[in-house]
């Protein structure tokens, strides 16, 4: 799969990072639980640098509860602050407070010996559409950020400043120049990462049913009521198109249309909680 996709808001936001990078605490490092491992931007790893960083595996009432406490385990084991959410909800904005309090714990302490009382600042980054802005507008109780359910809704810097004291800074999503693992690319793709006007959504909804079929066996069968086993993912996406009438003129399956149904089916949580990464050494 041929993906390009880095606009030229990706670079100057990028340059922005690294300018805000020397004036920020801490960084809060925010990852799709259904596809963590794909999240970790390679330019990421110059920004966050020795700083204090806190991941934040959102999205969970999407993932797949028991992938995600192995991610919990793995981030436990390496003594990386983490904390999963779903930052729609409300209610779990303490625990992502608590989260970034207790990872800048010593800085606080520093500053006060030194008789220095500055806000914290918190630099928040991750791939397009992971939920920045959602968390931020979570912390702060307000719809202060934009959010969107598309990639590249935040096009620049923004402060927001909460009751605590913390500053957050919003930025917007960003992905790298060239995707080397072919699993990652596919894998921003189906989490709504990379823009679907860029590449070509049956080939993505191929990957997609042939990733499920062998992770989640039952859950197409489930919601389509079509049988997988022994047959392509073309096969597939043509049965699902036809039991759910996506025909054209003619009698013929309009199978791009079907595509674009899977994925919004899986991106609605209508599949299953999935969750494609298990972790890996990479951190
Ligand atoms: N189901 C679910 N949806 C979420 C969650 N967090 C965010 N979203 C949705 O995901 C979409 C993207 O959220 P944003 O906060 O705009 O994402 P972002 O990372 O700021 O995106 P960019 O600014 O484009 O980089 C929106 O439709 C949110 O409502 C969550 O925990 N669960
Ligand atoms: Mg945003």
């Amino acid at each position: 799969m041929n993906i390009q996709w880095f606009p030229g808001h990706m670079t100057k936001a990028l340059r922005m990072m690294e300018e805000n990078a020397k004036i920020v605490d801490a960084i809060g490092y925010v990852l799709d639980a259904r596809a963590p491992l794909s999240c970790f931007n390679p330019q990421f790893l110059s920004i966050v640098g020795n700083k204090p960083c806190v991941f934040i595996l959102n999205k969970c009432d999407l993932a797949d509860p028991a992938k995600v406490e192995l991610w919990c385990d793995f981030f436990r084991k390496k003594d990386r602050p983490f904390v999963k959410v779903t930052a729609t909800v409300s209610a779990e904005a303490t625990n992502v407070a608590n989260a970034f309090e207790s990872a800048t714990d010593f800085l606080r302490a520093k500053y006060h010996s030194k008789g220095v009382f500055k806000p914290i600042r918190v630099m928040i980054l991750g791939v397009p559409n992971c939920g920045k802005s959602t968390i931020i507008n979570c912390l702060s109780g307000k719809r202060t950020a934009i959010t969107g359910d598309k990639p590249g809704v935040t096009k620049g810097k923004q402060w927001v400043r909460l009751s605590s004291g913390v500053e957050l800074l919003d930025t917007p999503g960003t992905l790298w120049p060239k995707f080397d693992n072919e699993n990652v690319a596919a894998r921003l793709c189906f989490i709504g990462s990379i823009k679907d006007d860029v590449v070509d959504l049956i080939e993505v909804a191929n990957l997609l049913i042939s990733q499920l079929v062998e992770l989640y066996p039952n859950c197409l069968q489930t919601r389509y009521n079509v049988s997988c086993s022994g047959k392509t993912s073309s096969d597939i996406l043509e049965e699902i198109a036809v039991k759910r009438g996506f025909l054209v003129r003619g009698g013929t399956t309009d199978t791009e249309r079907c595509a674009k149904a899977i994925l919004d089916d899986f991106r609605k949580g209508k599949l299953g909680k999935i969750t494609f990464d298990l972790p890996n050494d990479v951190i």
